[in-house]
């Protein structure tokens, strides 16, 4: 681990930002400043600053003020919204990678640590086991921006020798609902059933996804900013996936753990998002490169949810 971390994170009121934060907290000789377009609702254990993460002036004071040596930018439209406007989207994702990189470019950022999805796959993927390489035509403009970054970072990475670390994350579980994403159904099951609500899922009963609990995601993004790479090593977005599940499989798990939820499926267009994606992942790269292997299976993830 780095001695004396410097930390800011942009987006950080999203579902990974807040589980970072929670994590980080915890760490001595971190400073954290959290910024993010919106507010918080709840106050945070760290600093905070209202930031647009396309606004480079103000991140680079920022950056020269506290002078960090570690960023974290999960700023993104989800798959879901970026369809409601493909050019925001594509502004808010792609621009917002090019403002933080050539910011930690030009101030020397020891490491970076941003996220890729499952999302860069198409129709034309491998469904099962989806290999870490492949030909990719996403479907979605939040797949394309993030398909875009993902060679982004290859090519700042020869260019500039930019360390920059990342992971093809699949849905995540968490009790931090931010909402715009396609796998965002199963937390808000799992919210419903907590709540005693009935849900009305946006997705049919069998459409699997690869899903993965927030605790091993960021237990995942320690291990990888941690590990000392060789120069071939840097440079990808590993795959890395918990289990494979459906609507169907989580109510059922939610009412084998005694939460009888009443669920109504009524497939929008997020359906024909979710079908153009994988239904898991091949992840023996993260676990050849730096020894992933997830913790929580679904069982363990839903109890931990609604405990
Ligand atoms: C989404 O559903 O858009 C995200 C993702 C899979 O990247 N959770």
């Amino acid at each position: 681990m780095m001695k004396n971390q410097r930390i800011l994170i942009t987006g950080a009121l999203g579902q990974l930002g807040l589980a970072l934060i929670r994590e980080l907290s915890k760490q001595e000789n971190t400073y954290v400043l959290a910024t993010d377009i919106n507010i918080p609702k709840n106050e945070l254990s760290v600093d905070f600053e209202q930031v647009n993460a396309l606004d480079k002036n103000r991140l680079e004071s920022l950056i020269t003020k506290h002078e960090f040596n570690c960023i974290y930018h999960f700023a993104a439209i989800l798959s879901a919204n970026g369809e409601q406007n493909p050019f925001v989207s594509w502004d808010v994702n792609v621009n917002s990678f090019q403002v933080v990189v050539s910011l930690a470019i030009q101030h020397n950022i020891q490491r970076l640590f941003w996220p890729s999805s499952i999302a860069v796959y198409g129709r034309d993927k491998n469904p099962i086991n989806a290999p870490q390489q492949v030909d990719m035509n996403p479907h979605t403009i939040y797949g394309v921006s993030k398909l875009a970054s993902e060679k982004l970072i290859r090519y700042y990475h020869h260019k500039y020798n930019i360390d920059i670390r990342s992971l093809r994350l699949p849905g995540v579980l968490s009790t931090d609902l931010v909402g715009g994403g396609t796998t965002d159904y199963a937390t808000e099951m799992v919210q419903a059933a907590k709540n005693k609500m009935p849900y009305t899922c946006f997705l049919a009963p069998q459409t699997e996804l690869p899903m993965i609990y927030i605790d091993d995601v960021i237990m995942a993004i320690q291990q990888l900013m941690e590990t000392d790479f060789s120069v071939r090593q840097q440079a990808h977005s590993y795959n890395i996936m918990g289990f494979c599940l459906t609507p169907r499989k989580l109510e059922v798990q939610l009412k084998k753990l005694g939460f009888p939820v009443v669920v109504n499926y009524n497939p929008d267009y997020r359906q024909q998002i979710a079908e153009s994606w994988p239904r898991t992942t091949d992840d023996q790269l993260a676990k050849k490169d730096w020894g992933w292997s997830p913790k929580f299976d679904l069982k363990k993830s839903v109890r931990r949810m609604l405990s």
